[in-house]
């Protein structure tokens, strides 16, 4: 059930002045006034075609309110920042596209949503848009996000059907003016259910020429149509694999059929292989880099940033780097699948910094990474995103993939200032909350570079014991390896060898037990129960201080909420308590159950001044979960 009246919640707002509503045939310039109209500031808008460091995308804030820019795009862009920050000042992004990947299957299921239902009621258009759908575009627009995918990567066929995208030219009509460009997700074995192609073999002429047909008339209704996301050969997916072809002739089709039109292909790297042989950490990487040569430049090789699968923490992923000639592009996961859902508070631009820095170090973002892609953590509860906190996630990666040079805390602080006010004894306080909390919630579920440590499938709660999914690397027994002996996964050369996957400088870092940054520490080694760390612990001792570490910060975080009821209104206080108070109770859940695990393992000596696990192993793993949100195994 749609909420009848979602603008009504004080959440509704976002980071964003009163929104002017729908604004159906508007040009930016025209929304750009409607908004500075609503917002009740005004600032003089200037198109300037000669203006060409700006490119198409940015534009310059200048003394006395002045907004230039060579583009209308551009100058709705510099009004929507105006309106954040006054401050005279040029602002180019640095990275092309910045794009919002929505998991929405057409029934309005959002696979790993934890914010209601899709946004996207595909029943109502194309003649009556949720009026919902403008506010959303502002909203992306205002942190410089420029194209969104609608669709799931898990995709139907159906999205190709003509009825479905008569439907999606309607919703690329309403974005257009605010400078987003619509993308579909398209199924590799589209030809064959939609139009009874006996093969979708990318080499087959007859395929060719379906891809051909189906792209001209995705154009002839979207003028601008910005292209596929493909998830091909992946956890089930169909792709050129099937018929004995690679990811690069599998991309290349679609690539030629969108070449004609500007269009691009976002063809997903998160593969593995379906009889595990190798570490699951190294496919990916095994299966790209060979073919970096061979992709077209319409390719765009969407990388998630880490090896494994969006966890909690995870050493930047090795194809970073590596695919030139080939295009990379990044891909987060602002729902916090493994983080927490949206009960728990983790602002993700602290984990996203990390993994961005190395493709920083080498000096370019634009070269390794030429694009910013986030699956997004929006449904249609008024929120948006399911919690206050996790709005600020929203924020946070229209902003850092517009300019991945800023510091989290700088983004923090702007977000609380625009969602919260600039009161002081709120600023300061929410700013340190959001900074201090990826790194709790790391240290409750998996610190030490443990990982993937969830409940199986739906991935709720602690389940550091399960070991019988049909997949071994589907296992959290086996990412952890945790036995009598010791724990962690050995990727160095004397184990699976994925770490010289990465260049001589970080192999450096990550090779020796003795010097690697303990966040990372049994993500590349393992060690025994015993072996002695740098912080004068045993790793035993450290996985037991980390857990308890974790969860005195989350009651940390959750008091300095709770002190600040006082200056919130109620309506916008209290629903994040409550989702603070659920992180506490979880938090400890994770921790008593993961150390009464790891505990019966290795029968060490409990570390004095720790309390023990509140219920026994057996309590914790009798624990069972049905009807999670998000699981597509609904
Ligand atoms: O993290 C995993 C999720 C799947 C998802 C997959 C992917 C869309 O558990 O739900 O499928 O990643 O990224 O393709």
């Amino acid at each position: 059930m749609k909420p009848a009246r979602p603008e009504l919640d004080p959440l509704y707002r976002l980071w964003l002045h009163p929104s002017p509503g729908p604004l159906p045939g508007a040009s930016p310039t025209q929304i750009a006034e409607a908004e500075m109209e609503s917002a009740g500031r005004r600032a003089t808008l200037h198109l300037d075609p000669s203006h060409t460091e700006l490119g198409t995308d940015g534009f310059e804030i200048g003394p006395g309110d002045r907004v230039i820019a060579t583009t209308e795009k551009g100058l709705l862009s510099g009004t929507y920042r105006w309106l954040q920050e006054e401050a005279p000042r040029i602002e180019v992004p640095r990275v092309a596209l910045r794009m919002l990947q929505h998991w929405d299957d057409l029934d309005g299921f959002v696979e790993r949503g934890y914010a209601g239902r899709s946004l996207f009621d595909w029943s109502t258009l194309p003649d009556h848009p949720d009026p919902r759908l403008w506010d959303y575009a502002r909203a992306c627009a205002s942190v410089g996000i420029n194209a969104i995918c609608p669709t799931n990567v898990n995709a139907a066929a159906e999205v190709l059907r003509p009825a479905f995208l008569h439907k999606a030219a309607a919703l690329a009509d309403l974005l257009r003016p605010y400078g987003i460009r619509l993308f579909l997700t398209a199924r590799f074995s589209a030809p064959m259910e939609l139009d009874g192609l006996p093969t979708a073999d990318p080499l087959d002429p007859e395929v060719r020429a379906w891809w051909t047909h189906k792209l001209a008339e995705i154009y002839r209704r979207i003028p601008d149509f910005g292209g596929l996301v493909v998830k091909a050969n992946s956890e089930g997916q169909p792709g050129p694999q099937d018929y004995g072809r690679t990811h690069a002739e599998g991309a290349n089709l679609l690539a030629e059929a969108l070449a004609p039109h500007g269009g691009r292909v976002l063809w997903r790297a998160f593969v593995y292989s379906d009889q595990p042989s190798t570490d699951r950490a190294a496919q990916a990487y095994d299966e790209f880099a060979p073919l970096k040569d061979q992709f077209l430049p319409q390719v765009q090789i969407q990388v998630k940033y880490g090896p494994i699968d969006f966890q909690p923490r995870e050493p930047y992923h090795p194809l970073f780097g590596t695919l030139a000639p080939s295009q990379a592009v990044m891909e987060f996961q602002i729902t916090k699948e493994y983080l927490g859902f949206s009960s728990h508070l983790a602002f993700l631009a602290s984990l996203w910094r990390e993994v961005l820095a190395a493709p920083l170090d080498q000096g370019a973002v634009s070269g390794a990474v030429s694009g910013i892609v986030g699956v997004a953590n929006l449904g249609d509860e008024p929120s948006w995103c399911g919690s206050l906190f996790d709005q600020a996630n929203w924020f946070a990666f229209g902003r850092l993939s517009w300019d991945p040079e800023l510091a989290p805390a700088s983004i923090a602080e702007e977000w609380v200032r625009l969602t919260l006010g600039p009161d002081p004894n709120v600023a300061g306080k929410v700013t340190e909350m959001l900074l201090r909390s990826h790194e709790a919630v790391v240290n409750t579920m998996t610190p030490l570079g443990l990982a993937h440590l969830m409940g199986s499938g739906h991935h709720y709660g602690p389940a550091p014991w399960a070991d019988d999914l049909p997949r071994e690397d589907w296992n959290p027994t086996y990412f952890h390896r945790a036995d009598r002996e010791g724990i962690g996964f050995d990727r160095t050369a004397t184990g699976s060898g994925q770490l010289l996957q990465y260049p001589p400088g970080w192999q450096a870092r990550w090779s020796d037990p003795a010097t690697i940054d303990l966040n990372y520490l049994l993500w590349f080694h393992h060690l025994g129960w015993d072996h002695q760390l740098t912080t004068g612990r045993t790793v035993w001792q450290e996985l037991v201080h980390r857990y308890h570490w974790g969860c005195r910060e989350v009651a940390a975080i959750r008091e300095i909420w709770a002190g600040l009821e006082p200056f919130l209104p109620r309506a916008v206080h209290q629903p994040a308590l409550e989702k603070l108070d659920i992180q506490m109770e979880e938090s400890e859940w994770w921790r008593d159950a993961c150390l009464a695990y790891f505990g019966s393992l290795c029968r060490r000596a409990w570390p004095e001044g720790y309390p023990q696990p509140k219920k026994s192993l057996a309590e914790y793993r009798a624990i069972r979960h049905e009807g999670i949100a998000g699981d597509p195994a609904r």
